[in-house]
Formats: structure tokens, sequence, C-alpha cells
């Protein structure tokens, strides 16, 4: 018996670590795909032993890369979240940290040809149908990834790929307000449900009986909390348009309170059952957007300048801050996106090829 062997990179992008491939490396089939995808990873068990995940959402990512299906994109990029513990893998989230590192992916793929300086790649990621704008340093036409660039969760610097996201707003809930209301309330607590990338429910840390500045730790061994959230998100998730959301890894639950280090919030992420340890990147971008909405659950707790027009909003999590620059004008009340750009960096750690038992995949 033979194992199949996929090629594919081990990247870090931004906060998260995943398998980038090439879609013509994988079976065309879905379900054969995801099947691929669990033994790639080593799902389901919580250690991931047999695989190369690394037993937490945030290392247990994949991103397929194939040519572009829109004409103003580069690269169509699909992002998949392997589960650790269970024999899932969920297409219902984009996510904007493994993004990080599609346009580094796609220059060294021969998707983009190069500037010498800096190369712009348009990324269309299929999850969200929305466009990723990623400026990634070419020096004499090569990807460079070593640099100066800091971000908060990840040590060291590396080259700095500023990104622009054009059209997130509603991407995957049909509306920026995805129920139609700034405060919904479910089992008496007020919330607001904003989708700006991703769909994401802001509440106050506060309503939970928290000061909002407990360890991500402490949160996920609070059996009586994690009920009383998953109860909440099963509930708003269909008047989100998501549909049933049992199995899905959206709406994130984002508590929040008043900033502690000089921010514009405080927050800590159920993503949607692990506490990020950070924050997700479209995550920050949603939760920065609910704190510019004047009479959202943020109005009041969030401490923002202005709600129109170019501003940059420092987000606080469990490892420092996330900085989203967004551009938004308020017209006849209705609160347009115009803009939303942010700072990652990544690093190709690997490349190779991932080994597939031949039970699982034949290769053919
Ligand atoms: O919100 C984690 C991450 C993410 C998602 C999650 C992300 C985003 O940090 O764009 O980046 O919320 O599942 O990788």
């Amino acid at each position: 018996m033979m194992m199949t062997a996929i090629p594919s990179t081990l990247m870090r992008g931004g906060t998260s670590k995943g398998l980038y491939f090439n879609a013509k490396d994988l079976p065309a089939n879905e379900a054969l795909r995801d099947k691929v995808l669990l033994a790639a990873m080593g799902s389901p068990d919580i250690r991931q032993i047999d695989g190369v995940g690394g037993a937490h959402p945030l290392t247990s990512k994949v991103a397929i890369m194939s040519p572009p299906s829109r004409d103003d994109a580069d690269i169509d990029y699909l992002f998949l979240q392997v589960v650790v513990d269970k024999a899932e893998v969920s297409t219902s989230q984009n996510c904007g940290n493994i993004l990080a590192a599609v346009g580094p992916w796609a220059i060294e793929n021969g998707f983009v040809e190069t500037q010498d300086g800096v190369t712009s790649v348009r990324i269309h990621m299929v999850n969200t149908a929305s466009i990723a704008v990623a400026h990634v340093q070419t020096p004499r036409g090569q990807v460079e990834y070593e640099g100066e660039a800091r971000i908060d969760g990840v040590p060291g610097t590396a080259a700095a790929i500023p990104i622009d996201f054009l059209d997130v707003a509603g991407s995957s809930c049909g509306a920026l307000l995805p129920t139609g209301n700034i405060i919904d309330e479910v089992d008496g607590v007020e919330l607001t449900c904003v989708d700006n990338g991703m769909p994401v429910v802001v509440l106050r840390a506060s309503d939970f009986g928290l000061s909002g500045a407990e360890s991500p730790a402490d949160l996920e061994s609070n059996d009586d909390l994690k009920k009383r959230i998953e109860s909440i998100r099963l509930q708003i998730g269909p008047k989100m348009n998501l549909g049933d959301v049992e199995k899905k890894t959206v709406p994130k639950m984002t508590l929040i309170s008043a900033p502690q280090s000089g921010g514009v919030v405080n927050t800590r992420s159920f993503i949607p059952h692990r506490v990020h340890e950070a924050i997700g990147v479209l995550g920050a971008v949603s939760v920065a957007t609910a704190c510019m909405l004047p009479g959202s659950v943020a109005d009041g707790v969030a401490h923002v300048s202005a709600s129109e027009g170019e501003q940059r909003l420092e987000i606080e999590h469990p490892t420092g801050f996330f900085t989203v620059d967004m551009d938004v004008e308020v017209k006849n009340g209705d609160v347009n996106v115009k803009r939303s750009a942010l700072l990652r960096t990544a690093r190709k750690l690997m490349r190779g090829e991932v080994y597939i038992p031949s039970k699982v995949w034949d290769g053919q």
C-alpha cells in the first residue's frame, strides 16, 4: 500500500497557521477532499497526533488556491476550518489571518507576476465572494518574508503585508446589520450583530458578570458562561441569515469591555467554542464597525472619537492590540463602510508533501 503524497506548504498567516494547497492537487469531490484534509491535519483528535494540525482551531486551518473565477482577481482563495475534535470541515467562514500568506503563496506559485518593490495581489475570497488586496514586499522580484513589522500575538518581526478589504460589508449574512436591528435581545442579554467580513455577535462582558480582562483559559474553564454564550449563538444564528449554526464556526461571540490600555475597546472572542488568544482579522474589522455604530451595545463602552470618516481603531485583545483603519460614511442613517485596512505578516515555514493513507485516498 502506498500513501498519497500531496504538494503543500505549511505557512503562518498573521496569528494563525495552516496548510496551503493548489486545488489541482486535491480531490475535486468535496466530500473526499474533506476526508483528505481531516487525515492531513489528524482530526478528529484533541491532540491531532496523527497529522500536522496544531491541536487548536487557530492551527488547524487550510487554504486552497485556484485560478481566479472573477476578472477583477489574480487568484481564488477558499478557506477551510478543520475542526480539531470532530470529523468536520467547514467552509462557512472566511479567515483574514490565513489570507495574509495567500499573497506570497500566489506569487511563489506563479499566479502573479512580481514587480520590483511591492506586488499587489488581488485575492478573491471565495467563502464570502469578496476581494482583498494584499501588498507583498518583492524586492528584485522575490517575496521578502523578513522585515521589521510587528503584530501582536506573534513573537519577533517580519515583512509587513498591508491588506485592504474592498467590499466585505454583509458578505456572509447579506447585510452589515444582519438582523436588521442595531440591538437584539436573547435570553435577556442585549447584543449587536455585525457582518463586516465576519459574522460577529457583540456582547457586553459586564452582562455576564465579567470584567472583560479574564484570560482565555479562565473563560474556557467557565462552563456556565460557555453554555449561556452557546445558547445565545444557536438562537441568533438563524436570525443573522446563517441558518442552523450548530455545526458552523460562525457567528463568533465577542465580549467587549471598556479599553484598559488606551485602545478603543477591549475584547475576548469565542471562535465560537475556544477563546481566541488575540482576535480574528475580519472579526476585528466587524467589532471595530460595531464600535462606530451609535446605539450599538458598544455605545457607552467603546471610546471612539467619531462615527464617520477615516479613522484608526485600536482593538484590545488578550495579547495586545489589533489596529484597523476604517473609512465610514453615514447617509440617511445608513452606514456605508468604504474601506477597511490593516497590517499582517506571514511566514513560509515548510514546503513539501503531506502524506495521506491510501485507505483515505488512493490519489485517483
Ligand atoms: O476573523 C479565527 C483567525 C480567525 C479568523 C476565527 C480570522 C478572521 O484568527 O478574519 O482571521 O475567528 O476563527 O485566524
